[in-house]
């Protein structure tokens, strides 16, 4: 029995009766059994005391590679495989480790978002528990002078119990957590030793780790021995405060051992535990400034980096070294598409590059704590880190024990040193890392006097440190205010500090007082999101808000590849599950296989540290970054006409610290514009040096403005001219029944018809929170119809009235579709007027039409390169772009809408033979397809989707913007496409 289950003993009886006096049901921790050791409420046996992650000169031993395996379909195999007998038979094969073994070809992967796969009986698991034998012999190498040997697991999911030659040496939970052994007494010296584990796949502790991700098990991250030498530094502890007034580092670093604190480049030689103060630069996301030196004892030197910052809350505002701070962050799950959890250190600076390249400042380890070495990299790149405890009970929110019941183990007492013991672990391990700024006691745990009992550890150990914790509203245990998914509404209010009280009036007073961030917003499920420019805006605009972490940074698909060889990224149900969460695990920013998603480009284009605003006459630079000036950038302008540039120069830039502004008066030495294009200024900041993360001439930021627009041609029309049943406008014949276009210079079309629906996008579901698809589809505005009028050939225009309807509604527009022709071009007008009392936003607005398969080269003159939305368009720039049809798509993982090019000028189709080009007046939105919406939307996997003969555009007035519905607010009012009067017009010219 270990300490908590003799505690459980003790208060149950307290508890139940507590309970039973505030009209609580009592919780079914139910006693019918005895517990197994992997139920226990807190089954951690044997393992050290937790302590710092540390790089030194000490000798270790990576066990990884490959083990001994075998699975098993219960708990109860027998323990037949932990003495020296290499084990035989069938059952027997091998696995890498680290990995998970689901990815291994043993089980499969399965995904729920936050219910529970397994009956809510804490801390029982199913009897059908899934688990993995693993065996590997090692030999301790010769030459280790060594007092002690430790044994490190740095993650196993979700429990083990090991030997040693045969011998238990503990058992380990807490996946994402490390855990160590003193195994000195068990190593043979001079022979082979046997370690064995036993890992179950569910536990108690599978209760605490209801995490919206994939279920995989096993030991997923690596298995070290390590030699510890007499006077050894067994943990260490680096204080490296900024005094933001004097401009000096505050420097203590204690030791377990008696050590020297030696920084080369500060001239610092001191005893371990002795305070010194010296100028230095301060640590930020901005600046990382790294101070490197070692703790040197008598038998081990240890690897430090020190980064002296500050980060504290003044009058509540948070301040980091003294100046405001406004966290440019995203959520990020250790992932990769093909080992899970699994990642490599490749992986890891991919995605921290990646980060920075997109102005991304900040990360939140959602929701357990990464690698180590992730936190390294963070360091040393620059990334603020909120870091964050594992330890998640989303599954009992769906059955009500958030608020019914006593059972939460948030709040239900017995579960006490298991969560304390969590805390200590994340914080023991991280907390030398100057990226590290606050430590999170978890996700999605409800409420409970336990997370009191974490905050209240974590704070005594480490008062430098802000505690952050979203779901418990009363801010009680923690340090800043935190949300998720409000609404930019609720967002303005908080940040005016006039958000809703809370009932208790002390809590609500001291929280009022607190700094607010967004622990996760915009959730970037599918085609998304939509709105970030907005939240900016609102985090720029009040000192209160602190920023915040989009969700998130990874889609979490599994790559797979089918019979026929395609590849694709499974998600869940692609694994048979009997109950899962489907693509709800892809949300991401960022494509399982890292490469970038549309929303990224936003993101980056929003997140931007420097804001340039141009106009003809000025150019305005606002430095946004935290602590420094503008100086590794260099400013470039250029000039361009329809895309063509046709002068260029560079911007020298005034001294611009962080927080201010630089205005400078333009009188740039241009040629003459050509009044048929359209003249763009574009200025743009780039880096002088290459760094860590990117190449010189690396792009931070860009601002954009139409300088002069294009004159409008003035056309000579030519005459409609009827023949039999058709009539001729131009180069385009016309049905004179019903107006369709028959075909276009001879190109064979399908007639431009109205379309107002699209692939309905994640955010559109009807899991969302404004679930529009359910309307949409009630209106019928999946199935429109058109009824064409009679129709009006005049001198100068074929007119064509006519209403679109939608099945079984009596709701409706008037439209009018005039086509005419002068010498070059044919020219369609599009009006459209609505009927009836419309309460919806349209999904979109405009004309389908379709050409030979052969016209699949496309030019556009407008924002680009990648797609935009009335509310995603922030990243597209004016400028000339060339894409193939393919490469328009966007593969999200579910197919749906994407590939928009918003408000182009013109667009060039071309085929081998020829050139259509059709103009926007005043412009025009388009996606270009092989396949139509129809096949978009039938397709659950974008391998699925197969090109038609014939290539799909969609020439629309608009479509109603993207939102983050999945999960949060819809598109604000003003980028929802309102049924409204429609007026543009489309001129169409082959060459
Ligand atoms: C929020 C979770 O914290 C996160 O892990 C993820 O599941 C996200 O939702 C949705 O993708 S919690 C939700 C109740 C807002």
């Amino acid at each position: 029995m270990n300490r908590l289950s003799a505690m459980n003993d003790r208060v149950a009886a307290d508890l139940a009766a507590d309970d039973r006096s505030r009209g609580l049901v009592h919780a079914p921790v139910a006693m019918d059994r005895p517990f197994r050791y992997f139920e226990e409420l807190f089954p951690l046996r044997g393992a050290i005391l937790p302590r710092a992650d540390a790089v030194s000169d000490a000798p270790e031993l990576s066990l990884d590679g490959t083990w001994e395996f075998r699975l098993s379909d219960t708990a109860d195999a027998a323990v037949d495989f932990i003495g020296d007998a290499a084990p035989t038979g069938e059952s027997w094969g091998s696995i890498p480790v680290p990995a998970h073994w689901q990815l291994q070809g043993h089980g499969a992967p399965a995904y729920t978002n936050r219910r529970y796969p397994f009956p809510v009986d804490p801390p029982y698991v199913p009897h059908e528990n899934p688990t993995g034998d693993y065996r590997r012999t090692f030999r301790v190498p010769a030459d280790w002078q060594v007092e002690r040997v430790l044994l490190r697991f740095d993650g196993v999911d979700s429990l083990a119990k090991i030997w040693l030659n045969g011998t238990e040496v503990g058992v380990i939970s807490g996946s994402r957590l490390r855990s160590e052994f003193d195994v000195t007494d068990l190593l043979r010296r001079d022979a082979e030793n046997v370690l064995a584990v036993r890992v179950h796949q569910w536990s108690s502790g599978s209760y605490l780790e209801d995490q919206d991700m994939w279920w995989l098990s096993g030991i997923f991250r690596s298995v070290t021995l390590l030699g510890r030498p007499a006077a050894a530094i067994h943990d260490h502890f680096v204080h490296a405060d900024y005094d933001t007034l004097r401009g000096e580092g505050v420097l203590r670093v204690e030791s377990s051992t008696p050590a020297r604190v030696i920084i080369p480049e500060l001239d610092v030689d001191t005893a371990s535990g002795a305070e010194v103060r010296i100028p230095v630069q301060p640590w930020s996301a901005d600046e990382p400034r790294l101070y490197d030196g070692e703790l040197v004892s008598d038998g081990e030197r240890v690897q430090l980096r020190i980064g002296f910052r500050r980060v504290e809350v003044v009058d509540g505002v948070l301040l980091a070294n003294g100046r405001p701070l406004l966290f440019r962050g995203t959520n990020r799950h250790d992932f990769d598409p093909d080992t899970g959890r699994t990642v490599s250190m490749e992986r890891m600076r991919h995605d921290v590059e990646m980060m920075k390249r997109h102005n991304i400042n900040a990360v939140r380890t959602s929701h357990y704590p990464p690698q180590a070495a992730f936190l390294r990299l963070c360091d040393e790149l620059g990334l603020w880190v909120i870091d964050e405890c594992d330890f998640e009970t989303h599954g009992f929110f769906p059955v009500d024990w958030f608020h019914k019941l006593a059972g939460n183990p948030a709040e239900d007492v017995r579960w006490r040193d298991a969560l304390v013991d969590r805390m200590q672990r994340l914080v023991e391990r991280d907390k030398n890392h100057p990226s590290v700024v606050m430590w999170s006691l978890g996700n999605e745990c409800g409420t409970g006097e336990n997370l009191g009992a974490m905050a209240r550890w974590a704070k005594e150990r480490d008062p430098s440190r802000l505690l952050h914790y979203e779901r418990d509203w009363s801010c009680e245990h923690v340090d800043v205010y935190s949300r998720m998914y409000t609404t930019h509404r609720d967002l303005e209010l908080i940040g005016q500090r006039q958000e809703p009280p809370f009932p208790d009036a002390d809590l609500d007073a001291r929280r009022r007082a607190m700094p607010f961030l967004l622990c996760e917003y915009v959730h970037s499920m599918g085609n998304g999101p939509g709105g970030l420019a907005e939240y900016q805006e609102i985090f720029e605009r009040y000192p209160r808000i602190a920023g915040g972490f989009t969700w998130e940074w990874f889609d979490h698909g599994l790559r797979q590849v089918t019979a026929a060889g395609e590849t694709f990224f499974a998600y869940g149900g692609d694994f048979g599950e009997d109950r899962h969460d489907g693509n709800f695990i892809a949300d991401g920013i960022v494509f399982p296989d890292g490469t970038p998603s549309p929303g990224l480009h936003e993101l980056k284009k929003v997140f931007e540290p420097v804001r340039i605003t141009v106009s003809s006459g000025e150019v305005v630079v606002r430095n946004h970054y935290d602590a420094t000036d503008l100086s590794h950038l260099a400013f470039r302008w250029s000039v361009a006409d329809d895309g063509v540039e046709v002068a260029a120069g560079d911007l020298p830039l005034p001294h611009t610290p962080a927080g201010e502004s630089a205005r400078l008066p333009l009188a740039l030495d241009v040629p003459d514009h050509d009044p048929a294009t359209e003249r763009v200024l574009t200025v743009r900041a780039v880096l002088r040096e290459p760094t860590a993360w990117a190449r010189a001439g690396h792009e931070v930021a860009w601002g954009q403005s139409v300088v002069t627009e294009r004159a409008q041609p003035v056309a000579r029309l030519i005459s409609p001219v009827p023949h039999g049943e058709q009539v001729t406008v131009g180069s385009a014949i016309l049905d004179d029944t019903d107006g369709g276009l028959l075909s276009l210079a001879g190109i064979e079309v399908d007639a431009p018809r109205f379309d107002t629906w699209r692939a309905v996008i994640d955010n559109d579901r009807d899991f969302s929170w404004e679930p529009h698809e359910t309307r949409w589809r009630e209106i019928g505005l999946d199935l429109p119809r058109y009824r064409a009028g009679a129709i009006e050939v005049g001198a100068e225009a074929v007119v064509v009235p006519g209403r679109l309807g939608f099945d079984g509604s009596d709701l409706a527009f008037d439209t009018r579709l005039t086509w005419s022709a002068d010498e070059a071009a044919v020219s369609l007008r599009v009006q459209a007027q609505p009927l009836g009392d419309w309460d919806v936003p349209l999904p979109r607005f405009g004309l389908r039409m379709s050409l030979p398969a052969a016209f699949c080269d496309v030019e556009w003159y407008g924002p680009g390169p990648e797609e935009s939305y009335a509310d995603s368009s922030r990243a597209a720039r004016l400028g000339r772009w060339c894409r193939t049809v393919e490469e328009m798509q966007t593969p999200y993982l579910m197919p749906q809408e994407n590939g928009n090019r918003r408000h182009a000028r013109w667009l060039r189709v071309a085929s081998p033979e020829s050139v259509l080009t059709i103009t926007g007046d005043p412009h025009v939105d388009f996606t270009a397809r092989r396949w139509t919406t129809e096949d978009l939307a039938a397709a659950t996997h974008p391998n699925e989707l197969r090109a038609s003969d014939r290539v799909w555009l969609n020439l629309d007035a608009g479509q109603t913007g993207l939102g983050s519905g999945s999960c949060g607010p819809g598109a604000l009012p003003a980028q929802r496409l309102l049924p409204r009067s429609f007026d543009y017009t489309l001129t169409f010219m082959v060459e």
